[in-house]
This record gives C-alpha cells, structure tokens and sequence, in this order.
C-alpha cells in the first residue's frame, strides 16, 4: 500500500537560477543553531533533499531551501539551503528567491528583514520596487595566488575567498565566458575543482574549496565584470552567484580596487546582473547584492513510498 507525502514548494529564479523554496512538509529539525540543524537534516533527512532538487522532480541546476526557526534573535525566519549533491552555508540568488517568494505569500512587506542561516544571520531589504538587496556575512580572502597543477591545462592561479560559501577564483585562462562554450567552461572549472581537492588545498579549518568562478571583461557596459561559476555538483549557477561576487569584492577590497560603497556589477554567464558593494565595519567586509526573483510556480511535490525514486536520483 502506497503512502503519500505532501511537500510544498515555491519555485522561482534569481537572474536565471532556480531556486524551489519549501514551506511546508520538511522535516521537523529539533533546536539549537541553523547549522546543528543543518547537520540533522545533513544525517538524518537527506532523501528529503534529494527528493525536492533531484530528478524526476527536479534537476542539477536546482537549489533548494527550508523555511524554519530562526536562532538569531535578529531574524523573523531561518533557511538551510542545499543542491543536487549536498548543503550549502548561504546562497545569494537564493535568499533573494527566499524574500521575494515570502512578498509573494503576503509574509512580509518592503523593508528590512533578517534571515538566519547555518552561517550567520543576513540582513536582507525588499524594495518597493521588488529588488531584493542581501547583506551577506563577513567575507574575506583566505589566500592569494595560490598555484594549483590542472591536469590538462598547467599552472593555474586562483585566489580562495569566503563569501558564505568557499571560492578559488581565477582571473587568468584562456576560456571565452559565453554560453556556447559552457562545456568547456564546466570541464576546465570541473578540473580545476578535482586539482584542489587531490592537492589537498581547502578553505579554512580544512573545508573543501566546492565553488570555482573565472573572470572575464563583461558583454554589458552597464557591468564591471562576467563571471562563470561552477557549483559543487558540476552544475554551473545561471545568476551572477551572490556568494561569489561577494567572495569577489572581498578580494577587490582586499587588493585596493573597491573601497566601502563603492558600486560593482557582476555579470553572470546569461548576461544578467547584480549589483554589488561593500561595508567595512568591525575590520571586516560585508558585502551587499541586489537583484531581482520571479515565482515560476507553486507547487506540491508527491512523495509516494512505493516509487522507486521516492528520494529522488542520486548521481
Ligand atoms: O547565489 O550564492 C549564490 C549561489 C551559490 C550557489 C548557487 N548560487
């Protein structure tokens, strides 16, 4: 006999990356701070997160997020944001995604709004208009020009930021930052990826470096730079990724070329933008990122215990 599980979601995209926000039907993750329960959800729940972003559902490029508690007494509501293979701390299109699908709820009206995440509470403001700006956690560069051997390619040099989530970025190759050439964009990032973690080269406090973005003058002359980003499960982000033109202008901060309130727009690899800056307080950077989110459906996701894939395909 089958048994069904109901789970509802939201889906929408953020300059061209879906995001499949739920809010109702996830696990019920217990106390304590987004990231311990990150951690539950992480050992105990995982087939929830396959089944709401993988295939027959969904797909690669899909990020997803749970709406729950905050801890932060900042903050009117928590998100853990994960993908095709795993979690992520914070998400930038994401958590644009998230206050834009809570405006289309009725849940908030413009103005500030505080979202707490396994990696710190961010401060977030709707505007009249709809654009969302994030104010990210405290990014910086962990280490610059860092040499790694790429199999394939040589000597290729990156810098490793945080922005919420850990970056190698590389100004320097010879690959064209268009969509025709996505898949050799993906197979040098890809390999670039595989270079750091055989070479035993990670963030701080050894986490894996799962983020590889490259730099080329941009298409637009309303933007100051193109980016292509790979994700952790080889997908490559559609939006100019929030963590990573933070990861960016903590690094541009850090080599003298972008001072507090200084603007910079990141274009992504479809051609759309955020808009970016940086506060300095604290001795530290935090970095800001506007865009735009548009719902694309409301959905109820079926889980039907005697589906084969239930939990969704794993890869
Ligand atoms: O916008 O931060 C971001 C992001 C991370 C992975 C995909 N998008």
């Amino acid at each position: 006999m089958s048994v069904l599980h109901r789970i509802q979601a939201i889906d929408s995209h953020t300059a061209g990356e879906p995001t499949r926000l739920v809010i109702a039907g996830a696990p019920e993750l217990g106390d304590g701070s987004l990231a311990e329960r990150l951690d539950r959800l992480r050992t105990q729940f995982d087939d929830f997160r396959s089944a709401v972003v993988n295939e027959p559902r969904g797909s690669d490029v899909i990020v997803g997020g749970m709406l729950c508690e905050p801890q932060d007494p900042r903050c009117d509501i928590g998100v853990i944001f994960f993908n095709n293979v795993g979690y992520l701390g914070m998400c930038g299109h994401g958590t644009i995604g998230v206050v834009a699908t809570l405006a289309w709820l009725g849940k908030i009206q413009p103005g500030e709004h505080w979202i707490d995440t396994p990696v710190g509470a961010v401060k977030t403001t709707l505007h009249p208009s709809g654009a969302v700006t994030v104010t990210n956690v405290r990014s910086y560069r962990a280490a610059q020009h860092v040499p790694i051997e790429v199999p394939g390619y040589g000597i290729v040099t990156g810098d490793i930021a945080w922005g919420g989530n850990w970056f190698y970025l590389v100004d320097h190759h010879n690959q064209q930052l268009d969509l025709q050439h996505v898949e050799s964009l993906t197979e040098f990032t890809w390999a670039i990826r595989q270079a750091l973690e055989s070479q035993g080269i990670c963030g701080d406090d050894g986490k894996i470096i799962d983020h590889i973005e490259i730099f080329a003058p941009p298409v637009s002359p309303q933007a100051d730079s193109r980016n292509f980003v790979l994700c952790p499960g080889k997908a490559y982000d559609r939006s100019p990724c929030g963590t990573g033109t933070s990861a960016k202008m903590a690094c541009l901060y850090a080599d003298g070329k972008l001072s507090p309130g200084e603007l910079w727009r990141q274009e992504g690899i479809l051609g759309s933008i955020f808009q970016g800056c940086i506060e300095v307080r604290d001795d530290g950077v935090y970095p800001s990122i506007t865009g735009n989110a548009y719902i694309t459906a409301e959905t109820t996701l079926i889980l039907d215990s005697t589906d084969p894939f239930v939990a969704g395909i794993r890869t």
